[in-house]
């Protein structure tokens, strides 16, 4: 039972990379997770269901735990005295605190058209040092936490992926797999399907054709955290593509594509936006979309020769 500031203090032991301020800015973001988490058991008990009746930068509603999951990150993180720059997706610009530290990008909760149907969403979070405008290949660690049947945290260094789970007698997240690998071929595809004949690419409807074919099953949640931490487990791919009325996709690259790609490879995984790999985008803005297409290597290098014609 290694709980995951232990894990932390070990993996320093062996990895340079991982200072006091790194472990204190990860175990602070999952103590706010834990709060968080709280709140998402008993949201339907203290009436933080529903629109806070505002929209955010990108124009999409806001709802009252996306604001409140917000405020709780960011007040934990102020605290640790180490971030020097935050970005949310809920925030226009960035909050810059100091100089020199490290610089956190996050999706406080994403998934947000789930909440109120009690479906699976989650928080996601990228680490860079100093700056947040990076490409995600240089991130020094990203992770999620998915608040579903158990709240489950998801941590990736450059070396390694550990998966862990809130015990809530203890309050620890405690490590179930450490090194974990994802299958390398899978049987599902997750994409929103409804959208099929909106894709601006013929091959990516071809390449699920040929999905079909094979009998793969279709499994789509519409929470990012989910429809990943399922194609993490049980192989298959994950797409977001660009369509004619989102020319980038949906997801946003630095607190939903690149800690996402990065957890992706480094368990083993591919993750693209069908020109380049997702982790060598040079950021241009702060709240900038990307296409997304991450999963197993055989799925996702098939849907590149599908996309390449
Ligand atoms: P959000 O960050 O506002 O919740 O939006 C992102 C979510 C992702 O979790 C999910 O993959 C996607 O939106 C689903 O979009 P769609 O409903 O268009 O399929
Ligand atoms: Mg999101």
């Amino acid at each position: 039972m290694i709980p995951l500031t232990t894990y932390l203090f070990q993996k320093a032991v062996r990895n340079p990379v991982i200072d006091d301020a790194l472990v204190l800015i990860i175990s602070e973001i999952t103590s706010a997770a834990k709060i968080i988490s709280g709140k998402v058991r008993k949201a339907a008990l203290l009436d933080i269901l529903g629109s806070a009746r505002k929209t955010n930068v990108q124009g999409e509603e806001v709802q009252k735990l996306d604001e409140l999951a917000n405020e709780i990150i960011i007040e934990t993180l102020k605290c640790t005295g180490k971030a020097c720059m935050l970005a949310s997706e809920e925030v226009e610009d960035c909050l810059v605190l100091s100089d020199t530290g490290y610089s956190i990008a996050f999706d406080p909760l994403d998934g947000s058209s789930n909440i109120d149907v009690n479906v699976s969403i989650g928080t996601i979070f990228s680490i860079q040092k100093e700056d947040v405008k990076k490409p995600g290949r240089e991130q020094i660690a990203a992770g999620y936490v998915i608040y579903g049947p158990s709240t489950m945290l998801v941590l990736a260094f450059k070396d390694s992926v550990s998966v862990f789970c809130l015990d809530p007698e203890s309050g620890n997240f405690i490590l179930v797999k450490d090194n974990f690998k994802m299958p390398e071929k899978g049987k599902i595809y997750s994409i929103n399907e409804a959208n099929y004949h909106k894709w601006t690419e013929d091959g990516l409807r071809k390449f699920v054709d040929s999905l079909k074919e094979q009998k793969y099953t279709l499994r789509y949640v519409g929470s990012m955290v989910a429809d990943v931490h399922r194609t993490l487990f049980k192989g298959g791919i994950f797409i977001y593509p660009a369509d004619v009325k989102n020319k980038n996709g949906k997801l946003r690259l630095l607190y939903e594509a690149n800690p996402m790609s990065f957890i992706v490879e480094n368990a083993g995984g591919l993750a693209t936006t069908g020109k380049e790999p997702i982790l060598d985008v040079v950021p241009q803005e702060l709240h900038q979309r990307v296409p997304v297409i991450l999963g197993s290597k055989w799925e996702v290098e098939e849907c590149l020769k599908y996309l390449n014609g």
